[in-house]
């Protein structure tokens, strides 16, 4: 079965890759069957509703089984933001870097104990030929570090992002380590059985 991967971001599609690489599943990216520019309004309020405003427009734009996902970072010191849109934080102008560094000089003096926070990801899987949809979500609680991580690995606000029980941000952790323990890993986990019955499904 094919598999679409309806996403614009390259961290997430290597994240997919690696986590549902093992699945009876042939992986399409958006570039793979023609949709690379298309654009998907993420205006419905929730990170459900906007991971179904995506998953539904791909796959009907492709006719592929499709999965989609909408993630938010909630940094308690914050009020809860930047929320459900995290890649809007600060304003369309700036980088991730800009809204990494937003982050950080925002929190600057608070305390370890006071910079807790959490990825939200709900993942959207549908299947254009039952109109089968399911969400489900993943979420991965931890603190904002003191300062930008600059290893190098990983992607969005992974460089200041430390996860619960662990001394290090999720740049720093080998990709399936942070597999295993993300928002995103957790979410996928609840996929896998699914994702086997379509595939199986499709012969
Ligand atoms: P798609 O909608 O095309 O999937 P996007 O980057 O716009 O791509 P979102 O709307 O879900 O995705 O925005 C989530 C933001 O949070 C975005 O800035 C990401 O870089 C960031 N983000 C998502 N997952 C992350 C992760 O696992 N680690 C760090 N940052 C992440």
């Amino acid at each position: 079965m094919d598999l679409l991967i309806g996403t614009s971001n390259k961290g997430k599609l290597e994240e997919f890759q690696m986590m549902l690489g093992s699945l009876p599943v042939h992986l399409l990216g958006l570039k793979d069957v023609g949709l690379g520019d298309m654009d998907v309004a993420e205006d419905a309020g929730t990170l459900e509703g906007n991971a179904e405003l995506k998953v539904r427009a791909y796959s009907k734009a492709s006719g592929l089984v499709t999965l989609a996902d909408d993630t938010g970072l909630e940094i308690d010191a914050l009020g809860g933001e930047p929320g459900i849109y995290p890649a809007r934080y600060g304003g369309s102008h700036l980088t991730m870097a800009d809204r990494r560094q937003k982050v950080l000089s925002q929190l600057v003096d608070v305390p370890d104990e006071q910079r807790a926070a959490r990825f939200i990801c709900v993942i959207a899987l549908a299947d254009p030929r039952t109109d089968e949809l399911i969400t489900v979500r993943g979420i991965c609680p931890g603190r904002i570090a003191q300062a930008e991580d600059t290893s190098g690995g990983g992607f969005g606000y992974d460089p200041v992002f430390i996860p619960e029980g662990y001394d290090r941000t999720f740049s720093s952790l080998p990709p399936e380590e942070k597999n295993r323990i993300s928002h995103r890993g957790r979410a996928s986990q609840l996929l896998l059985e699914s994702l086997s019955r379509l595939a199986a499904a499709s012969g």
